[in-house]
């Protein structure tokens, strides 16, 4: 019989929750034959990356995948095989005593945010707290053989290089989107949180030598591209040339889309969680805009990911990198050391692919949850 797994999701703020639990949820249907209902607290966000998704609606069935509103008013309900508690979310107080009550214990699982920290490998796959003898356990998501892994959907590397090598299915992509970049420009991608710092990439960009395109989808860094065009409003469509700069606002497209968009650009700004993993797999340099967090935790997590990522980059382009990254996380200024990055292009571009492919040797995160399911069935301490 099918495995029975329910995915938690508790929207907290912005897309990354819905945006991995979603992408989790597809891929065990999918490819691993799974039974998933995946429960949200908040269908809007979901709506913003799934145009299919009915926000009224208690119950539908997307891509095969059961998605529940999770009310804040519980029904009863039996507990499945596999319970997943997304970013130490809170489960419903009765489904817990459902877990509980089942003959079989389910295996129940936190998934944790994604980190490059050391400390990650020796903490995942540990017990966590356990409730009424339902043991709760650690799972990481990482850049390390010792982690979860990453989310990779089977084929996702080949389909994105057939795409890259597909000159006119990327033109086809970006015409669809309304996006005409001149020959010979950098297409790159802009999806960050406010970043005060921006104002001087941009005004580097627009003294280039070399034309820029920048697609902004529509989100969070909008404010800050609209105060240095000096322009009243600025919405989806809306296309504005500063020199060498080109900027044009895309809107906020369906996951998969967003895909396609990583893999048409030469460079990637991301941000969070699940479009910096994206990115990566797009196999083209980027800049990540990491989550803030209390106490600047975040740094340490940013420091860990450069160390891990940087590895095998000459000096002089570690250094590149290193310091645009700094730079866009503290809200510094951009134009040393993206004047730096330039120097070191060939490089970095290369390094990016290499990357994606090193990490893409490792098992998916989708395949070693199940596997760490499997082998619960056969011991108590599953690890
Ligand atoms: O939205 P985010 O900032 O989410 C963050 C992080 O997950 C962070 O770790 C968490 O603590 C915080 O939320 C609460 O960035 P992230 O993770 O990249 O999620 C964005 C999602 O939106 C991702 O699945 C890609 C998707 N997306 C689209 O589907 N279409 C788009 O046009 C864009 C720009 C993004």
């Amino acid at each position: 019989m099918k495995a029975r797994w329910d995915i938690f999701c508790s929207v907290v703020d912005n897309y990354g929750d819905i945006g991995v639990t979603w992408r989790l949820a597809r891929q065990l249907v999918a490819e691993h034959a799974c039974v998933v209902r995946l429960w949200v607290d908040d269908l809007r966000a979901f709506e913003r990356m799934c145009p299919q998704i009915d926000v009224q609606l208690d119950q539908q069935w997307r891509e095969g995948v059961e998605v529940r509103h999770w009310p804040a008013d519980w029904q009863a309900t039996d507990a499945a095989d596999v319970v997943i508690a997304a970013f130490a979310c809170q489960l419903p107080a009765d489904y817990m005593e459902a877990m509980a009550e089942r003959e079989n214990i389910p295996l129940w699982m936190n998934l944790d945010y994604l980190s490059a920290e050391d400390w990650v490998v020796g903490c995942h796959g540990l017990p966590s707290v356990k409730f009424k003898g339902v043991q709760k356990y650690f799972f990481f998501p990482g850049f390390r053989p010792q982690t979860g892994g990453l989310l990779r959907e089977a084929g996702l590397l080949e389909q994105r290089r057939a795409f890259q090598n597909d000159p006119q299915a990327r033109q086809q992509f970006l015409q669809a989107l309304g996006v005409f970049p001149v020959p010979g420009a950098r297409l790159m991608s802009l999806f960050a949180y406010e970043n005060a710092g921006l104002a001087s990439w941009l005004d580097v960009l627009a003294a280039d030598g070399r034309a820029t395109h920048l697609l902004v989808p529509q989100g969070r860094i909008l404010g800050d591209v609209q105060r240095w065009l000096g322009v009243d409003s600025l919405a989806v469509g809306a296309v504005h040339q500063r020199g060498a700069l080109t900027v044009q606002v895309l809107p906020f497209v369906p996951q998969d889309q967003y895909d396609q968009l990583l893999w048409c650009c030469d460079f990637n700004a991301v941000r969070g969680e699940d479009s910096f993993v994206r990115a990566q797999w797009a196999g083209r340099p980027l800049l990540w805009h990491i989550y803030r967090q209390d106490e600047d935790i975040h740094l340490d997590k940013l420091d860990a990911f450069l160390t891990l990522y940087t590895e095998g980059l000459s000096p002089a382009a570690k250094v590149a990198l290193v310091d645009l990254w700094q730079a866009w996380n503290a809200d510094g200024d951009m134009t040393k050391s993206w004047k730096m990055l330039l120097e070191h292009w060939p490089e970095v571009t290369a390094h990016a692919e290499k990357w994606c492919l090193e990490q893409g040797l490792q098992a998916d995160l989708a395949t070693a949850l199940v596997q760490f399911y499997v082998m619960s069935l056969g011991s108590e301490e599953p690890q």
